[in-house]
């Protein structure tokens, strides 16, 4: 079952880049399956949050959740290399058009578990973060490093074992299979041998640094790209479900893009 559910994600992404309107190409997808009941998943609200949700929210008897991460092309990441702070047209529209994307890819991987006789669902707190403290009530990426996909960077990225450069989604669901383990190697340079640090120097608003990731200061900078680039679609609504980033895409990603880590291969 567990090939079953990559193949039907891997295969929807494949199909869904041939439409003629969607300019974005992506790599194949990586799968993970997280166990709902992993003691990391139980001690999220401790971790993130007491408001942050949890698997048993979406459904009652959920013993997965089933995390996958679409990567970019290199060529994609290429065009956001011009500028030192303001994202490339094509960054802008591939972050708007992934995030349509996986609304239409949760709803046909949730569709076709329940016809498989599984129940499945995701939460309702996916698309929504604060734009105060800039935070959501569901993190996609401790679910994804939950299910083995990869660990965090000095970039703040989950990276994977593939890179960073792409974007991540979850599906609670109740199949019955072996969950995956979280990853026990060090994906990030610096955090194995102290050296690198490409993602702090490519920074422009010196968020990052080895001691952490300062978001607010990353935000001024996503504020100064969504007010160029605008028109191409609204991600996430606010806390009180308002289409609050409809002016503008909150973009950059200088920090993933000139990395060594972007891309392994
Ligand atoms: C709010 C938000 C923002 C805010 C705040 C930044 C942030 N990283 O949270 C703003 C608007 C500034 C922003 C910016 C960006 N974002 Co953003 N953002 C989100 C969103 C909606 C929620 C993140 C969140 O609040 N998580 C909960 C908080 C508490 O966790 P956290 O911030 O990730 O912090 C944790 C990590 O640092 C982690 N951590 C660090 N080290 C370690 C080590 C271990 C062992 C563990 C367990 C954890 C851990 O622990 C922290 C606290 O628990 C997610 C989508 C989602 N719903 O998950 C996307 C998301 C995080 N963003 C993403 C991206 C790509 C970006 C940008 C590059 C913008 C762009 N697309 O051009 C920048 C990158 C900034 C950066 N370097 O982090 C991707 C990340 C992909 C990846 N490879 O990891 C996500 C997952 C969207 C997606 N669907 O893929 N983002
Ligand atoms: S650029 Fe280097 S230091 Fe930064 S996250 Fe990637 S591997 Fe780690
Ligand atoms: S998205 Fe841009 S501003 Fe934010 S941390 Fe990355 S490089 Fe810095």
């Amino acid at each position: 079952m567990k090939n079953k559910v990559t193949q039907i994600i891997k295969d929807f992404v494949k199909e869904y880049e041939k439409q003629e309107h969607i300019s974005t190409r992506w790599g194949e997808p990586l799968v993970g399956f997280a166990d709902a009941k992993h003691p990391f998943i139980l001690s999220l609200k401790d971790i993130i949050g007491p408001n942050h949700g949890t698997p048993d929210e979406v459904l009652d008897d959920a013993s997965i959740v089933i995390a996958y991460y679409v990567p970019y092309t290199k060529e994609l990441a290429d065009t956001n290399k011009t500028d030192p702070a303001i994202a490339s047209h094509e960054w802008a529209v591939a972050y708007e058009e992934t995030n349509a994307m996986f609304k239409e890819l949760n709803t046909y991987v949730i569709a076709k578990l329940k016809e498989w006789g599984y129940d499945a669902g995701i939460s309702p707190k996916t698309n929504t973060f604060s734009t105060t403290e800039l935070k959501s009530e569901w993190s996609y990426r401790h679910y994804a490093y939950a299910a083995g996909l990869g660990t965090f960077g000095i970039n703040n990225m989950l990276i994977t074992k593939e890179g960073c450069c792409g974007r991540f989604n979850n599906i609670v669901t109740n199949l019955d299979v072996d969950p995956d383990a979280p990853m026990e190697e060090e994906l990030c340079i610096y955090k194995n041998n102290g050296k690198c640090m490409v993602c702090i120097k490519n920074c422009p608003a010196n968020a990052l640094s080895p001691e952490g990731f300062d978001r607010q200061a990353c935000y001024v900078n996503l504020q100064k790209n969504a007010a160029v680039h605008t028109g191409l679609g609204s991600s996430y609504s606010d806390e009180s479900g308002n289409a609050s980033n409809s002016c503008g895409s909150d973009v950059c990603g200088k920090c993933v893009t000139g990395s060594p880590c972007a891309f392994w291969k």
